[in-house]
């Protein structure tokens, strides 16, 4: 099995993989199987950039480190790191500027959309809280949901971040040797009615008819699981493909589920269903690195990866660090 550090590795570069390779055709309809083989192909020449996934996620290593952990400094380093060229949502954007002109950031995510934003950015950027706090459960959500609410106010958003982090740690620890996925979403389908009533603490106790869209989606992903071998269309009209929350954190659980030990086909799968593509991916990358290691991920596509400004390289030794920083906690 790999070792914690790359395992560590893997959960943050699958993720800067997913999004650097699903940012390609981000906002597209489901696309031809030329175009996905193409990709696949171990020649395939592309920039490696990244978008605003992992721009986030890295302001989210930083924060860690420097002051483990500040919701405060966090939105300060959003604000240091922010290039709009990186593809932001329109809420996140909002909530940048505001941040910019002095707005505090406890209060700025109230106003980006009416009830706060649901959007998937909570979810996208949130593989470090993951796999930092995989030793004290309470603290791992506590500090997901800290980490969403920045710029995510809504319920249904920050919930998305949380599952999404639940899920990364949970396959940090796992073996991928010994891996269940049934077992795996059994689990988040108990924890979910507890997850939500931890963000209503901290956001607002939302009633919409909405409110249990997780535990269906998650329940809906295990039917497909026992299925096995469910069309690509089905899975996109029915967890979603966009850039809600509640409509691609699940679709990212339950592609990483059914790849489990070949994430990069999971990533695939997601970059073939269209929509949210970087995003899915993404997450795909962040749990499947986190259960395999980096190792995982085939090795012509990671040296592909950009390293200008905090590209692989920073992107690695943020990791590094954080690994040293559990070792000095005792954690490890
Ligand atoms: N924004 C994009 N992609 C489009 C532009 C990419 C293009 N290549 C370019 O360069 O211009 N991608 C990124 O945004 C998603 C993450 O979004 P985040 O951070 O959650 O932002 P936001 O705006 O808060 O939410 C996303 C959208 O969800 C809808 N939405 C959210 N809350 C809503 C509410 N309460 N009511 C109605 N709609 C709501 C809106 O459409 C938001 O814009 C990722 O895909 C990332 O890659
Ligand atoms: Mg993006
Ligand atoms: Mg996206």
């Amino acid at each position: 099995m790999a070792t914690f550090l790359e395992k560590l590795k893997g959960g943050v570069i699958g993720a800067f993989l997913g999004d650097a390779l699903g940012k390609e055709v981000e906002g597209r309809k489901r696309l031809p199987e030329e175009s996905i083989k193409e990709i696949e192909s171990p020649g395939y020449v592309w920039d490696g950039d990244y978008t605003d996934d992992t721009e986030m996620m890295i302001s989210i290593m930083e924060a860690l480190l420097e002051r483990e952990f500040d919701p405060e400094l966090l939105a300060q380093k959003f604000v240091e790191n922010y290039h709009s060229y990186r593809g932001y949502g329109r809420g996140a954007k909002k909530v940048i500027r505001l941040l910019k002109e002095g707005h505090s950031w406890s209060e700025v995510a109230k106003l980006s959309f009416p009830g706060g934003s649901f959007g998937n950015g909570a979810a996208m950027r949130i593989a470090p809280i993951g796999l930092f706090y995989f030793y004290d459960e309470n603290l791992l959500i506590k500090n997901a949901i800290l980490s969403s609410i920045i710029t995510h106010y809504h319920p249904l958003g920050v919930e998305g971040g949380v599952l999404m982090a639940y899920a990364i740690s949970m396959a940090l620890k796992k073996d991928p040797r010994t891996f269940l996925p049934i077992d795996f979403l059994d689990v988040l389908i108990e924890k979910e009615a507890d997850i939500r009533e931890e963000v209503y603490k901290y956001t607002y106790r939302y009633e919409g008819e909405d409110k249990e869209i997780y535990l269906y989606a998650l329940k809906k992903a295990k039917g497909f699981l026992l299925e096995n071998g469910v069309n690509l269309s089905r899975v996109k009209r029915q967890l979603g493909t966009s850039s809600k929350a509640h409509r691609s954190v699940v679709t990212a659980i339950y592609l990483f589920l059914k790849h489990f030990d070949t994430p990069f086909e999971g990533m695939m799968d997601a970059i073939r269903m269209g929509g949210d593509t970087d995003t899915i991916a993404c997450m795909v990358g962040a749990i499947g690195g986190a259960l395999n290691g980096m190792g995982v991920f085939p090795t012509e596509k990671i040296d592909r990866l950009t390293d200008e400004g905090k590209g692989k390289s920073y992107v690695l030794s943020l990791s590094e660090k954080l690994y040293k920083r559990l070792k000095d906690k005792g954690v490890l």
